[in-house]
């Protein structure tokens, strides 16, 4: 297979910006440089983590990697001990590769270390030769257990942003702005592979602020991709901030996912700026499935139509597809096509019950389709599985963590609408000593320090007992409408 990004060698774009992160920025020959010297320095490995800071020496770091043809495993740099640990253990990096300045947690400590260096000069070596090599391997959120290493072939990457290329007129005049994390698809793949694919270029923000996309985009960006929640913050900012509007009203296209951005959050920002935000849909699996499309109508609410090559049904629980496109009958998306992972890595049995038999995967989100094929996401399979700030987050990963903590006995998580963040998380404990519980301060830093602060309960409330059922499993419905 050829390189994932072919601007690193043209010619035409060798002085045209690739990457900018605050102040630091690289051209296309720079970038070309500095991943060609760190490719040949890991070209032994079989598969390299990286301590994905939102900083140039990631992006350097994953290009380098694949140019080389070894698998990148991004690690969030906020995890806690549990959580890296098992990721580490997991997916048995043969090197980390950091930025310089950064201090590695003791798990990494055991693992040889290179330092990216953004300045070094080198020779990208020959492509890769298969599709199918796995590219990336993310780490996602299942209803139980720890998270599992989603194995993303090269196709895949390749694929899907061509497909986004297609469905938004993504060319390389584009620059794209955003705040995101570089540790999951949207903000790695979509917003620092995408541009790089394209030969256009970004500029990260570092962490997301309304004041750094108004700056941006009234400096020459032309997308933004963000969460839902990053929209919300716009949304809230606009009545004060004439001249976010004005800038969200230059761009060329603003781009939500990861959840369901709320319709009220897409009129308030259409209102003041005049711009639809176009919703996709994708699942770190998949990568991405559906988008409206530039050229398309917009809907608020919907997530468009297929992406090209991107075959989708819907499925009743009987497993009989749904046939009509009434905007009613509701089905569970099913998806399969080149935009699709190859494994859960280490876990046949997991992969084989992901896909029915006939290789479709089952994405566990339910939806209705319209008429002329938008797709509407209503809601989700698992009530297991919480959506907050646009993370996927399990909710027995983070019962096993509370249970850990010495004053819980008992521990039951569940999601709950939150303006900004969709849903917040809420853990259910019977304490121990029920006269002197651990407060809810406690627990979220223990659950932070354990997992990530992204998975940390946002409530705690206090209960004698678990609501459970005959067979002694709690009641989930009864702890929600209490
Ligand atoms: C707070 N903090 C703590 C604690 N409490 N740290 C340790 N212990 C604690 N007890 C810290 C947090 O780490 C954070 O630090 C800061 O305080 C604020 O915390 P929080 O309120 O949680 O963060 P936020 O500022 O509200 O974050 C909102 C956000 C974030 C920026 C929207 O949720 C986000 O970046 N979401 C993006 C998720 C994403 O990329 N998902 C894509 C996966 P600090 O401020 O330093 O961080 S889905 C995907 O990839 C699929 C394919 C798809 O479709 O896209
Ligand atoms: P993740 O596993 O973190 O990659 O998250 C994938 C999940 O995010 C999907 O299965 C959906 O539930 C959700 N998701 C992604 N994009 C959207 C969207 N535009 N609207 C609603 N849900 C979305």
């Amino acid at each position: 297979m050829s390189s994932l990004f072919p601007g690193l060698t043209a010619a035409p774009s060798a002085g045209r910006t690739a990457l900018r992160f605050g102040d630091r920025a690289l051209t296309y020959a720079e970038l070309a440089a500095a991943a060609g010297a760190l490719a040949d320095r890991i070209a032994d490995a079989s598969r390299v983590a990286v301590w994905a800071t939102p900083t140039l020496e990631t992006a350097v770091a994953v290009v380098a990697a694949l140019e080389a043809g070894v698998a990148a495993v991004p690690l969030n740099p906020k995890s806690g001990e549990k959580e890296l640990g098992h990721i580490l253990a997991d997916s048995a990096p043969s090197l980390v590769l950091a930025a310089p300045a950064d201090e590695l947690p003791a798990p990494l400590l055991g693992l040889a270390r290179v330092d990216v260096d953004a300045q070094a000069g080198g020779a990208l070596p020959d492509p890769p030769a298969s599709g199918e090599d796995p590219a990336l391997i993310v780490y996602t959120s299942g209803t139980t257990g720890p998270p599992k290493g989603a194995v993303i072939p090269r196709r895949a990457v390749a694929h899907t942003l061509d497909a986004l290329a297609d469905a938004w007129q993504w060319t390389a005049d584009d620059v794209l702005v955003h705040g995101l994390p570089l540790f999951h698809v949207h903000g790695l793949v979509l917003g620092i592979l995408g541009p790089l694919r394209r030969g256009g270029s970004v500029r990260h923000l570092g962490r997301f602020d309304t004041e750094g996309v108004a700056r941006e985009l009234t400096d020459g960006a032309t997308m933004l991709f963000g969460v839902p929640t990053m929209y919300h913050r716009i949304a809230q900012a606009l009545p004060e901030t004439p001249q976010l509007a004005k800038a969200l009203g230059r761009a060329r296209l603003l781009v939500s996912g990861s959840a369901a951005l709320p319709v009220h959050d897409h009129e308030r920002i259409t209102a003041a700026t005049g711009q639809r935000i176009v919703e996709r849909y994708g699942m770190t699996e998949t990568l991405m499935n559906t988008s409206v499309r530039a050229d398309g109508e917009p809907r608020a609410g919907t997530v468009g139509v297929p992406l090209p090559g991107v075959e989708l049904r819907l499925v009743e629980e009987d497993g009989v597809p749904v046939a009509s496109y009434d905007g009613e009958t509701v089905g569970e998306i099913q998806v399969r096509g080149p935009n699709l992972f190859s494994e859960y890595l280490g876990r046949p049995d997991a992969t084989a019950a992901a896909f029915t038999e006939d290789g479709w995967f089952r994405t566990g989100d339910m939806a209705v389709r319209d008429p002329d094929g938008y797709v509407r996401i209503v809601g989700r399979k698992a009530t297991d599985l919480i959506k907050s700030g646009g993370y996927k987050i399990g909710a027995g990963e983070i019962e096993n963590a509370l249970l850990e903590h010495p004053g819980v006995r008992e521990a039951a998580v569940t999601g709950e609408p939150d303006a900004d963040l969709g849903e917040r998380i809420v853990a259910w404990i019977v304490a121990e000593d029920p006269q002197s519980p651990p407060s809810a301060r406690e627990l979220a830093d223990h659950v932070a320090r354990r997992l990530a602060p992204h998975k940390r309960p946002r409530v705690v409330h206090h209960l004698t007992a678990l609501p459970r059922n005959d067979m002694g499993k709690v009641m989930k419905r009864a702890l929600s409408h209490d």
